[in-house]
């Protein structure tokens, strides 16, 4: 039995998300990202860095949440969720896969800015602008390469995971207007039924209590 160790609306999404894409059986450990939890030693045992996700598969624990959609997908090759290493896609499945990452760090530091970070004035206006700004750069990169394309390397993949995760948190902090790919590719993306079930299952976002996050006065 695969068990993935979740918090809902976390990165752990996108592993559970691609679990209901291949169609495979798994159970769900629940976490919180606030009371403790991820920094004792049980759960620094399944990921050293006391990070969410990890998930408990082939008698091993795997933690990063892109180490995890390159293995399901090389070890699950009948689903069709990735070009096999040597195809002619693969470098590219691997650049968004990679890239999602990236971005995702700037956007977990604008969560740290905006929300998590107490007291509020330890927060700073300057790098929560400079981080805004390096999300608009990667958001950019992301609407040039969806102008024409349905998904990110061609047909749907384990890269859609990675970076469509990220979608609902990078429209908390960056309006919508200039980016209408991006917003088709949402549409796109969250009307599978295998991400509608994912959040059914996993549940939703429970990290923002704002639509979206205006920028601080510097
Ligand atoms: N590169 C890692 C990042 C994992 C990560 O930072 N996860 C967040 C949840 S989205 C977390 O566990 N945060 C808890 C913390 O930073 O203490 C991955 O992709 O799995």
């Amino acid at each position: 039995m695969i068990t993935l160790h979740h918090v809902p609306g976390s990165r752990s999404m996108r592993v559970l998300w691609l679990l209901e894409e291949m169609g495979l059986e798994y159970a769900l450990r629940h976490w919180s990202l606030t009371d403790g939890g991820l920094r004792g030693p049980e759960f620094r045992a399944l990921s050293p860095a006391g990070r969410i996700p990890a998930i408990e598969i082939d008698g091993r624990t795997i933690f990063e949440s892109g180490a995890i959609i390159e293995y399901l997908t090389e070890t699950r090759p009948e689903a069709g969720l990735a070009p096999s290493p040597g195809e002619p896609t693969r470098a590219d499945f691997l650049e968004w896969v990679h890239f999602a990452e990236t971005q995702a760090n700037i956007l977990q530091n604008l969560n740290i800015h905006h929300i998590f970070l107490r007291p509020v004035e330890a927060r700073s206006p300057v790098l929560t602008r400079l981080d805004t700004k390096r999300l608009e750069v990667t958001m950019r990169a992301l609407e040039a390469h969806l102008d024409g394309r349905e998904y990110l390397i061609g047909p749907f993949s384990g890269a859609d995971c990675m970076l469509g995760f990220n979608i609902d948190a990078m429209f908390r902090f960056v309006r919508p207007e200039p980016f209408p790919n991006i917003s088709a590719y949402r549409q796109r993306v969250q009307s599978r039924p295998a991400y509608r079930r994912a959040v059914a299952k996993g549940g939703g976002d429970s990290i923002y209590s704002q639509d979206f996050y205006e920028l601080p006065d510097v």
